[in-house]
């Protein structure tokens, strides 16, 4: 039997479906109708648009595939394989082995396996971003995006163009269902950002059936009306339409294009079309009548026509490889002409930073009356960001607030014209500006964003995957506590500090003074594979007199003692971080008058605390001194663990109020007096 072009085609698309089928049968898990209504759109763009070598699946100007309808992870698992993507280890080392076998895609959704249920960054090679929430894989593209352009305007020249890379997100009736998909399609408009792609499955129909139960706006018009370029696909089996949208996308140069594909879910198969066809696995005789109906032999499972993997090696694989190696030329004869640019492309691409960095970070003298933190971290983050070049980010349309401003020349804003500036204007839109400073971290740049810590919990789903992906993306939050004063009990965070820290593999740093602050911009500049959060104050507080304390240096521990019993053997510990330190160490002297001897521990991160070996915690928090008091203007949840069960915590158990900061301190018991108090009841409770 001959093939020609076109068959191999329509072979390649059923055979992503039959993989997707069986996968998800093998499982008894999974959605096998979303893979199947999108093959063929997903097959045009990775066959005959997407500039990707599988060879080295993190060649930096590769063109980014975000998958954002992440339960058809199925899908993404059968074109890693078919495209022969190989695997890259943690260093950055390309590996001879497959990022997915046949093996991988046998073992979907079980433990271990390559192919887990959404795909996951970091886990699985060729994986872009995380995605599974609905919503967050499009919002995360949009950070991509911006990369691009931004990495474009620092770096291309005009006889090197370095970086061009189109960002594509494949995005279902759910994800545009979803706010932060919104937040973000606004921005991307008003960026006018032409190198963004969004390819939205219109398959009308999400888990309780049909679109026209909740969804049934215009997309399109929406769309448009954001400033985007809108193209529609009438059949998503159209293989020649898909083509000529992505032209149509690859042809504009003013706005950023979605493409509205009308699709059906569960194609070929009985359930085609229906609801039934996104939740669960077809059942085997489905599986076979549906191989039946697209002309592919019905008992052979997880198969691969002969011609298959070579016709993706003729396309994709030879593409990919001959645009990664053409860049690769352009890169060395760059190196040539601006070294110093070069250096810095290739520190990013390794999570480095440019040497002598730290040479950057300020101190800041002892001063009763100091500064608050969100004031010294502004200034830290000046001097960092001058030292980092790529060390960019912005604000929920909070930077006056946050500070999170750059204020030395040419920090500049980002713009359409101007891409270079690395001040951002994300607009009041938390959680699309989290997972744009995702996009942006996956894309290597050093990226944070600030807001109010209260509204922390709107971005909290793309904090979440910061986290999970270990991606080093800085979350910046001010007002960081019933500090905030007369804004009252809306802007007053109680519970977030403790949600926050909760959170697997988040590093929480609520800083004492402005040293503290240095110390934890020392940490988190450093940070290669987890992200941050920064919760700063808006009052001023006292910058501490280190000849007297302890150096700040000990932030890096997570917790250190600020000030130890003048007897050096404490009655009662004082455990406080933020605002509340200054407050122990009040209290300490007072106890001090009245004889007792206070230890105050200095706790700006949890995390870092908790990953000391066992004799440094002992030697701040000694077993044997059971009187302990923890402080902090926070919902207490959680300090039981360094208190024990004997302790006590200084902390808001209700929400807080509108009021000066005098009055609220006083009504919610944070004062010298009450923490001495409490201190006393412990030393008598305790002995
Ligand atoms: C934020 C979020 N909410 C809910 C879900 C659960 N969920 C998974 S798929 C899905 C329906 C998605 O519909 P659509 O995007 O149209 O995908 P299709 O059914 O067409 O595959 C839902 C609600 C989710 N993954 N993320
Ligand atoms: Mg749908």
């Amino acid at each position: 039997m001959t093939t020609t072009a076109i068959d191999l085609d329509t072979l390649s698309v059923n055979t992503i479906r039959g993989l997707c089928m069986d996968a998800v049968q093998r499982a008894e898990s999974g959605h096998p109708g979303t893979p199947m209504g999108l093959a063929p759109v997903a097959y045009t763009l990775w066959q005959r648009f997407l500039r990707f070598d599988p060879a080295d699946p993190i060649w930096p100007n590769r063109d980014r595939f975000v998958l954002s309808e992440g339960h058809a992870s199925a899908l993404l698992w059968s074109l890693l394989h078919l495209a022969g993507v190989r695997t890259v280890d943690a260093e950055y080392e390309v590996l001879g082995r497959p990022s997915v076998t046949i093996e991988d895609l046998k073992t979907f959704r079980q433990l271990d396996s390559r192919c887990p249920g959404h795909p996951e960054y970091r886990w699985t090679s060729g994986v872009e971003t995380t995605t599974g929430p609905l919503g967050q894989g499009d919002a995360t593209s949009v950070g991509m995006a911006i990369a691009g352009q931004w990495l474009a305007a620092r770096y291309n020249r005009d006889d090197f163009r370095l970086f061009d890379f189109d960002v594509y997100s494949i995005t279902g009736d759910g994800d545009l269902m979803e706010g932060v998909a919104s937040e973000a399609a606004s921005l991307a408009g008003h960026q006018r950002l032409a190198n963004l792609c969004w390819i939205y499955d219109s398959n009308r129909v999400t888990i309780e059936g049909h679109t026209d139960l909740t969804f049934t706006e215009d997309v399109a018009e929406r769309f448009l009306a954001y400033g985007w370029n809108v193209t529609t696909v009438a059949d998503a089996n159209d293989l020649g339409a898909v083509e000529r949208a992505l032209h149509s996308f690859r042809a504009e140069q003013e706005r950023p294009t979605l493409i509205v594909v009308h699709s059906h879910i569960g194609y070929g198969s009985p359930v085609e079309g229906t609801a039934q066809a996104h939740g669960e696995p077809l059942g085997p005789q489905a599986v076979r009548e549906t191989k039946r109906f697209l002309g592919m032999p019905e008992d052979a499972d997880f198969y691969v026509p002969d011609g298959v993997y070579d016709w993706f090696a003729r396309g994709i694989g030879a593409r990919g490889s001959a645009a990664r190696d053409a860049w690769r030329s352009t890169f060395e004869a760059y190196r040539g002409r601006y070294p110093q640019l070069a250096d810095e492309i290739e520190r990013m691409q390794r999570r480095e930073l440019p040497d002598g960095w730290q040479e950057a970070l300020p101190t800041f003298p002892a001063d009763a009356k100091g500064l608050a933190t969100r004031d010294s971290s502004g200034q830290v983050l000046n001097a960092l960001a001058q030292a980092v070049p790529w060390l960019l980010g912005g604000s929920a349309d909070l930077a006056p607030s946050t500070k999170t401003r750059l204020v030395f020349p040419g920090a500049g804003d980002f713009q359409a014209d101007d891409r270079s500036g690395r001040n951002f204007h994300l607009g009041v839109r938390e959680h699309a500006s989290a997972a744009i400073a995702n996009g942006m971290a996956l894309s290597k740049l050093r990226p944070y964003w600030s807001g109010f810590l209260i509204f922390s919990d709107y971005a909290r789903a793309a904090i979440r995957l910061s986290a999970l992906m270990e991606i080093p993306t800085v979350h910046i939050f001010s007002h960081d506590s019933i500090g905030v004063g007369e804004d009252g009990p809306t802007h007053q965070p109680v519970e977030q500090l403790a949600s926050l820290r909760a959170m697997p593999g988040l590093l929480v740093f609520r800083p004492a003074d402005a040293n503290e602050v240095v110390e934890t911009w020392r940490v988190v500049a450093g940070l290669r594979r987890a992200p941050a959060a920064l919760v700063l104050s808006r009052q001023p507080l006292p910058t501490l007199d280190r000849s007297r304390l302890a150096a700040a240096s000990g932030v890096a521990m997570g917790g250190y003692v600020l000030a130890d019993a003048p007897s050096g053997e404490p009655d009662v510990i004082l455990l406080a971080t933020g605002s509340e330190v200054a407050l122990a160490l009040a209290a300490r002297d007072e106890l001090a008058a009245g004889g007792i001897g206070a230890r105050v521990v200095s706790m700006p991160c949890w995390e870092l605390f908790d990953r000391q070996p066992r004799r440094y915690r002992d030697e701040v928090l000694p077993p044997s001194v059971r009187a302990r008091v923890a402080i902090e203007q926070a919902s207490t949840l959680g300090w039981e663990r360094y208190v024990g069960d004997a302790g006590a915590v200084v902390g808001m158990h209700t929400f807080g109020a509108s009021a000066p900061l005098k009055q609220l301190l006083r009504k919610f018991g944070f004062t010298p007096e009450r923490v001495t108090e409490v201190a006393r009841e412990q030393v008598a409770a305790n002995t």
